[in-house]
């Protein structure tokens, strides 16, 4: 696994809605919030499904109704196109 270009970050990263890049490290993060708990915690079962189709799992923080994820890809130190694609799946949810 490689991490991602310089032109491919300016290329694929604006299309991404919601996702910033974390401060201290190569990764992505996005807030959800959902209605209770028990959304929330669906959502993560969906992308705990999503996830291990993919071989690629999500770093995530969760307490009552917010999700927070962190991507990044640990075999390549940093941003790849696993973090694209599961960002990407993750929002068609
Ligand atoms: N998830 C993430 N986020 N990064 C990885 O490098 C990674 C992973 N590697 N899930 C996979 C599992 C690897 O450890 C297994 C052995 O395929």
């Amino acid at each position: 696994m490689k991490k991602l270009t310089e032109e491919e970050r300016a290329q694929h990263l604006p299309k991404l809605s919601g996702w910033k890049i974390a401060a201290d490290r190569d990764a992505i993060q996005k807030s959800f919030q959902f209605d209770d708990f028990v959304a929330a915690f669906g959502f993560m079962t969906k992308v705990a499904l999503l996830a291990e189709k993919a071989d690629h799992h999500p770093e995530w923080f969760n307490v009552y109704n917010k999700v927070e994820i962190t991507l990044t890809t640990h075999d390549a130190d940093g941003l790849s196109t696993r973090d694209l694609d599961l960002a990407k799946q993750i929002d068609a949810l």
